[in-house]
């Protein structure tokens, strides 16, 4: 397929305003019936033809007006190239399409049992003929109508309006979405289902009724999602002035799902993963995002429904946005300054493990694309979580009121309407006049126009004589594809500078009367500036991009003992963390380019790392983060020539030399940090839980290598005792990755315990996945996941199955993927072809493993090529998978 461009949108020839369907639903053959109020635009040029979106459908009837109109096929369109002459008219159509058939679940599928819908992007021409583009916005009106035995819930958008029995054992329920919406927001779902539910009264004094459906049996694991979701309302309220919109919000819970869940009016479907949780069978990352992806989809309702995109290009304008609301929702919801941290640190991380190498490879496009060839392929890091970031960065620019204006204007403006990034950032500047961003707001827009990670580049000079700090800032930005030359960003980096005996110093920059405050936020527009601060006594240690205020590469020139300085004082615990890292990160670095083993660990490296460990004053979640070494893949990714079996080496013996030099420390830790009471998903308990059983990770990693039984039996007993599935998950992996001879045993009583739970199934072939290969004779993981490809409980057509082994393989365990005899690449290549024929959207996804191999050292690199040729040449290929291995191979 030919690429479409973002320059050449045009608004359609014809809008719809009202469509009623009626679904007649079987899973072999469904029969939509659709009327459709149809105007032509008048902006548009007169005359031309009226073009709809249809795939994998039958067509059994089209009348216009109540008359038959002549129509023709082209490929997954039908075209009526003389629609009646009027403003206005009625389209009817009757098509069927087969929902057991659609595998791919995007369109109407089944999942176990029961019917499902998945729409955005372009699901919705999978069920019925339409202008499926998110421009289009009408009002829905839908009738079901089903075996009432094999499907008692029939909901769809907006309010119940009426319901009732049918002959044949069949019954119907009517709903109607007042808000105009574009098709890929259409929801159905007719399914046995059951639901917990709640009644709400917002500020403003209206009762809302809120429900979440699952299986039955599952509706003991509800309990977090529905608090998620109050707490969600509750908090756009007071945060936005956002109220909710719909009597009543329904989510839906199904096995099958591509993505993590969808926003559908007033009807959102959600991954079970998303849903689901017992402390039983989910880990506290699970409790925390099933919090945050339960905000997301809710925040949409008004960032993404009431305000939605013009076009697929916009795709970050509901995107980025609604990451930035859910990323503080959840910090909010945290509470403490250092939870916030905490949160902050884990969405970086997120960041730089996926976004920085996306941003550096073959699939590297700007926030706001500018041609794609499947819009699947555009749900990507960047759009979301670089979008978060250059909507942070807004807000950083204009204050936290200054945004709220900013987003007041841009419901007062926007309210019902499909617009861009352009309409938005136009919104937050015009609300905030004279502000950093509406002075640069052109240049900062480059953010949404450009892609790749800019370098800042950061170095001072002290004259002690006059007692002058000279700050000077540079940035650059590589090439990526089709961007050769990068013009300069505006870059807030919020800064503080610290004494070597750890005082936050006084801010005065030259010109200025009197010192504003030891944190301030410098806006660098230029290629190179420089800041000059005032009455500096003493060379000081500068914290920079304190927060991590713009998704950039940092070189801040600082070496260790400023680091430790940081690393010990700094008043922001992003930066603190962010000194640890970096001492870790030049270590690694350092021993790379030899072929030898990690030399010793130096004194003062280990005594900073012991130092955090034992400071009272430090919350437990943040040590935890501060002692866990960068992952592999950022280490890769400072590299020029990626040696993925080196790096793991490395890592593993820095590890190692870790749970040896601190093994007082780590016994401690673990002791210290057992949670006694009862079990909450809440920031402190979670936050001793991670350190406990980052403890635990090391004590069996240390017992292990000096043939000491006691920790491993410990851990094993944790596998077998644990009263919830933090703990259970976390002693497991530490026997995995600690290659322990009882990894097996804790294996099988897991997979025994998982008594058939989908989503504890999932951990079991993940933990199993990401097993660490030992360094010793390695190579083994590769054998036991192609051995588990065939186990009774895997599935190729199961995503969160697939992601949960095949994925976790090939894109979360570098070193057991990247084999000098290439088999993990012809695992790749088999299972992405495999795959394509079923669900083209993840085997897209799972294609993806291979965007870096032009950085891998050889053998790894040719090897890589090959693989990627092999499935280019297969003549049989979606256009998901062709744009990922062609783009990689250009
Ligand atoms: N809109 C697709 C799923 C999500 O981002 O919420
Ligand atoms: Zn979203």
């Amino acid at each position: 397929a030919s690429a479409i461009r973002r320059e050449d949108y045009a608004a359609p020839a014809f809008w719809i305003r009202t469509v009623e369907l009626t679904f007649d639903l079987d899973p072999a053959k469904t029969i939509v019936a659709s009327k459709l109020a149809i105007e032509r635009n008048p902006q548009a040029a007169p005359g031309q033809a009226l073009v709809l979106h249809g795939e994998d459908l039958t067509l059994l009837r089209c009348l216009a007006d109540g008359e038959s109109v002549s129509f023709r096929h082209e490929e997954g369109l039908l075209v009526i190239d003389h629609p009646p002459e009027k403003d206005a008219f009625t389209l009817e159509i009757r098509n069927t399409c087969a929902p057991e058939k659609n595998t791919q679940l995007s369109g109407l599928y089944t999942s176990t049992g029961g019917l499902f819908t998945q729409c955005e992007a372009e699901g919705f021409r999978r069920i019925t003929y339409f202008l499926d583009r998110p421009d289009v916005m009408a009002v829905f009106s839908v009738t079901l109508r089903a075996d009432k035995a094999k499907y008692p819930v029939l909901l769809s958008n907006g309010n119940l309006v009426e319901q009732g029995s049918l002959d044949n054992g069949r019954h119907f329920a009517k709903w109607h979405d007042p808000f105009p919406k574009p098709s890929y927001l259409f929801a159905l779902v007719a399914a046995d289902l059951v639901c917990r539910e709640q009644k709400i009264v917002s500020r403003s004094g209206k009762e809302h009724l809120l429900q979440v459906y699952v299986r039955r049996g599952d509706l003991d694991k509800t309990e977090h999602a529905m608090a998620s979701l109050i707490a969600s309302v509750a908090w756009d309220e007071a945060r936005f002035g956002l109220p909710l919109d719909l009597d009543r919000f329904m989510i839906v819970a199904v096995s099958d799902f591509n993505m993590g869940a969808m926003e559908n009016k007033g009807l959102n479907v959600f991954n079970t993963k998303y849903v689901l949780a017992s402390p039983a069978t989910a880990t506290d990352g699970d409790f925390a995002g099933i919090e945050s992806v339960v905000g997301h989809e809710y925040f949409h309702n008004w960032t993404g429904n009431r305000i939605t995109c013009r076009d697929w290009f916009q795709l970050s304008l509901k995107e980025g946005l609604t990451v930035y609301r859910d990323q503080e929702f959840s910090m909010d919801m945290a509470g403490s300054p250092s939870a916030r941290a905490v949160k902050r640190i884990d969405d970086v991380r997120g960041l730089r493990a996926v976004q920085f190498p996306e941003d550096a490879g073959p699939m590297a496009h700007p926030v706001r694309p500018d041609r794609y060839q499947e819009i699947n392929n555009f749900y990507t890091a960047t759009v979301y979580e670089k979008g978060a970031e250059v909507v942070r960065m807004m807000a950083t620019l204009v204050g936290r009121e200054g945004f709220r204006r900013g987003m007041d204007l841009y419901f007062e403006r926007h309210d019902g309407q499909a617009v861009t990034c352009d309409d938005f950032a136009q919104a937050i500047a015009d609300a905030n006049p004279g502000s950093a961003l509406a002075v640069n707001l052109a240049q900062f827009k480059h953010w949404y126009a450009q892609a790749g990670t800019p370098r800042l580049t950061a170095r001072g000079s002290h004259d002690v004589t006059t007692r002058r700090f000279t700050l000077t800032l540079t940035q650059s930005a590589l090439p990526s594809p089709g961007q050769p030359d990068k013009q300069p960003c505006v870059m807030p980096v919020v800064m503080g500078l610290i004494s070597t005996d750890g005082r936050a110093l006084p801010l005065r920059l030259a010109g200025e009367e009197a010192a504003h405050g030891t944190e301030r936020t410098l806006v660098l527009t230029q290629p190179e500036e420089s800041f000059v601060f005032e009455d500096i006594d003493d060379a000081p240690v500068p914290s920079l991009l304190r927060g991590f205020s713009a998704p950039v590469v940092l070189d801040s020139g600082l070496y260790d003992g400023a680091l430790i300085t940081l690393l010990r004082h700094d008043h922001d615990a992003f930066n603190r963390w962010e000194a640890g890292q970096r001492l870790a990160l030049n270590r690694l670095l350092a021993a790379l380019p030899g072929t030898g083993e990690l030399p010793a660990l130096d004194d003062a490296y280990i005594d900073a790392m012991r130092a955090v460990l034992r400071d009272p004053a430090l919350d437990p979640a943040f040590k935890e983060l501060v002692l866990t070494p960068p992952g592999e893949g950022y280490v890769a990714e400072q590299c020029a020539e990626v040696d993925p079996q080196r790096i793991h080496r490395l890592r593993e013996e820095m590890r190692q030399q870790l749970a040896a030099r601190l093994h007082a420390d780590w016994l401690w830790a673990w002791e210290a940090h057992q949670v006694r009471e009862g079990y909450r998903p809440d920031a402190v308990q979670s936050g001793k839980r991670a350190l406990a059983n980052l403890a635990l990770t090391m004590l069996v990693l240390d017992a292990v290598a000096k043939g000491d039984p006691v920790w491993p039996g410990r851990a094993y007993q944790r596998v077998k005792d644990a009263g919830q599935m933090t703990d259970r998950h976390a002693a497991l992996k530490a026997l995995i990755d600690g290659h322990s001879p009882l990894a097996q045993g804790a294996l099988a009583h897991f997979h025994g315990v998982a008594a058939g739970d989908d989503l504890v199934l999932d951990k079991w072939f993940a933990a199993q996945a990401q097993a660490a290969e030992p360094l010793d004779g390695g190579g083994v993981v590769l054998g036991r996941v192609k051995a588990l490809l065939k186990h009774p409980d895997f599935s190729m057509k199961n995503p969160n199955r697939l992601r949960s082994l095949v994925g976790s393989f090939c894109r979360e365990n570098p070193a057991a993927f990247h084999r000098a005899d290439a088999a993990g690449y012809v695992f790749w290549a088999d299972r992405v072809l495999e795959l394509d024929a079923i669900n083209p959207q993840i085997a897209a996804r799972i294609a993806r493993a291979m965007d870096r191999w032009r950085v891998l050292a050889e053998p790894y690199r040719s090897a890589a090529r090959e693989a990627l040729a092999r499935v280019a040449g297969s003549a049989k290929l979606s256009d998901d998978v062709r744009e990922i291995v062609s783009k990689a191979l250009e």
